[in-house]
């Protein structure tokens, strides 16, 4: 099958600066006619469409953020009539009202690629068996997966998320060979394959996991429980569900797909972009989007980015994993602190506890209460109390030494957490609730 995205993605960076000129400008040029929002933001700063000559001046363009898209819900932020839009998808985010974007027949088609590139990239064509078990529905994940799979001629299983037993039955009578879900999910998977026992009826090979911020210790897990390679996607609704960025066979970095968007790190409360290397939030401006285009889109995700080029021959930077969203930072006793930097220090401790956690977080007289609640494995649970104390003190000071703050670890007993099958739930943070 000839798939012509190869170019694109190992094109010489000075072609690639030319064409991102070029589109960023057609992109400022029609959406200055066609979004009132955008056109008001540009007027309100004075800025004229040909003011805008190329990537140079894209820190002269007006920021968007996801309040636009409540503000202006369902419809009010597509560049093009409802007629050319084919398909919708929606996000609820854990607060508020949901948020809706909009897909014309081109940019379906461009999401299919980038999508494709994670799949190529991992050496998939079309004799894999690619099962989707994102959820397919108003959630980007699962058509997101599932076109990218057509789209290199592999076939699809769009089982979607849930019914974790047919999954497993699915998966082993259909062949898959790659495994697309959440990381959480993932586990998930694993879990209840080992307790059925049919691990060696897997063909497996792959997963393509994203949607949710993942250590490099979860990777491990995953890879070893299912026995395969397991590889990282970024995406979020508001840019192009999965496949903004996705890693290639060297896994250092997930590549932006930049021929359709250009990636910025600015410091998150002064607004300036930060100097290549810095860690800071990261915006995004599809450049070649027509039916919800955005410029200069605050992600709230934190990371930094990469142009050194990768060995794998691709031209694109390379986004790093993210450690969080600037709205997923909780700030306890003062300190802040990442859920992933305490998925980090768990999965570390080794095999006595599970990747199963879950943090709880209180106000009882003006304080601030932290519990960190991790699943203990069957061994330790039948091997009793004094191996447990020893455990919660050991993963205590060792949050303790990485946070600064030292939470109450409690061991639970085995698969008392609530499972996920689509992003895990890992905090609970019940100062909100008061
Ligand atoms: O989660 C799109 C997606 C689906 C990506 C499937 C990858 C795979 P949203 O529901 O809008 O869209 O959530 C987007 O999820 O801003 C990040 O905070 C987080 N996220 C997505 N992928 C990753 C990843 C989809 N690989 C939000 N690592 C984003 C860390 C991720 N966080």
């Amino acid at each position: 099958m000839q798939y012509w995205q190869k170019e694109m993605e190992t094109m010489p960076r000075e072609e690639l600066l030319k064409l991102q000129n070029e589109r960023l400008c057609w992109q400022v040029k029609r959406m200055y006619e066609n979004v009132e929002l955008f056109r008001n933001r540009m007027d309100e700063l004075g800025l004229k469409p040909e003011d805008i000559k190329g990537v140079e001046d894209l820190h002269r363009l007006p920021f968007s953020y996801k309040q636009d898209l409540r503000d202006y819900y369902p419809y009010g932020l597509f560049a093009v009539p409802l007629s050319d839009i084919r398909r919708v998808h929606a996000s609820s985010g854990t607060t508020g009202k949901q948020i809706v974007v909009g897909y014309t027949d081109n940019d379906l088609s461009m999401w299919a690629d980038c999508f494709a590139r994670m799949l190529k990239a991992i050496g998939a064509d079309e004799n894999d068996f690619v099962q989707v078990s994102y959820g397919l529905g108003l959630f980007t994940g699962g058509f997101g997966a599932h076109d990218g799979a057509v789209k290199i001629g592999a076939t699809a299983i769009p089982i979607s998320s849930g019914n974790t037993q047919r999954q497993i039955q699915t998966m082993i009578d259909f062949g898959a060979t790659v495994l697309c879900c959440t990381p959480s999910y993932a586990l998930y998977l694993a879990e209840a394959i080992e307790e059925m026992g049919v691990k060696d009826q897997l063909k497996l090979k792959a997963g393509i996991f994203g949607a949710e911020p993942w250590t490099e210790e979860m990777r491990k897990e995953i890879e070893q429980k299912l026995n395969i390679k397991a590889y990282d996607i970024y995406g979020l609704s508001e840019i192009l569900g999965p496949g903004v960025s996705y890693e290639c066979e060297y896994q250092c970095g997930m590549h932006v797909c930049e021929d359709n968007f250009i990636a910025e790190i600015i410091d998150p409360d002064t607004g300036e972009v930060l100097p290549e290397g810095s860690e800071g939030e990261l915006v995004f401006t599809t450049i070649t989007k027509e039916g919800f285009p955005v410029i200069r889109y605050r992600t709230r995700d934190i990371c930094s980015l990469n142009y050194e080029p990768c060995r794998c021959g691709r031209t694109h930077l390379r986004m790093n994993k993210p450690q969080g969203r600037t709205d997923d930072m909780l700030i306890i006793r003062g300190v802040n602190v990442f859920p992933s930097q305490i998925e980090e220090v768990l999965l570390k401790v080794g095999h006595d506890i599970t990747p199963n956690y879950q943090i709880i977080i209180d106000r009882v007289n003006n304080n601030d209460t932290f519990e960190v609640r991790v699943e203990m494995s069957e061994e330790l649970f039948s091997d009793g109390v004094k191996g447990i104390e020893k455990i919660e003190k050991l993963i205590t000071e060792r949050l303790r030494s990485t946070l600064g703050i030292g939470p109450k670890v409690k061991l639970v007993n085995p698969k008392s957490i609530a499972r996920s099958e689509g992003k895990a739930k890992r905090v609970i943070d019940n100062r909100k609730l008061k």
